[in-house]
């Protein structure tokens, strides 16, 4: 089994039902199982701010399916959500990044691994400490990343899994 770590975003709808419904979906993927899943976080949009807050969260899997078969599988649990894409970073029923898969470095058009994004994102990084990833899948200093970024912005609403 190989280690992945998927970041989940909503802003549309009842976005704690989205999140949980997530969790059960990447859990129902063949040959994989969600192992760990991190608080739930309110926090303000980033990128394009005339939206409502979104949920954030973040799980970590062990799964068989390659990088670019677990991507392809999360963009299928978006479209299973009806999500539409419209405005970028815009609002979203469900987004599904995959963050990181084992030390993977990948750099392809579809796909780029660990997510580029991930050092400048609070709504990413303080989830993903709740995780306690090793250093052989999460490559950053998490705590000083948040010190450098700070953490506005970004509340818990704790563990909303059910
Ligand atoms: N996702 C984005 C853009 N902005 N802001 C917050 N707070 N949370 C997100 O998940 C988010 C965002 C693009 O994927
Ligand atoms: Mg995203
Ligand atoms: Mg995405």
């Amino acid at each position: 089994m190989k280690k992945a770590v998927i970041g989940m975003g909503t802003n549309i709808g009842s976005k704690k039902e989205n999140l949980n419904n997530a969790v059960e979906a990447l859990n129902l993927l063949p040959n994989t199982k969600v192992i760990k899943i991190s608080d739930f976080y309110e926090t303000e949009p980033v990128g394009y701010l005339d939206q409502d807050l979104f949920l954030n969260s973040c799980v970590l899997l062990e799964t068989e399916l390659s990088p670019h078969a677990l991507l392809g599988a999360c963009l299928g649990i978006e479209a299973g959500f009806h999500r539409i894409r419209t405005i970028k970073n815009g609002p979203r029923i469900l987004d599904l990044d995959l963050l990181f898969y084992e030390s993977e470095n990948i750099n392809t058009p579809d796909l780029v691994l660990p997510h580029p994004r991930i050092t400048e994102r609070a709504f990413v990084l303080v989830p993903l400490q709740d995780l306690d990833l090793g250093s052989e899948i999460c490559p950053y200093d998490i705590p000083k990343l948040l010190r450098e970024i700070g953490t506005s912005g970004i509340n818990k609403i704790g563990d909303c899994y059910d």
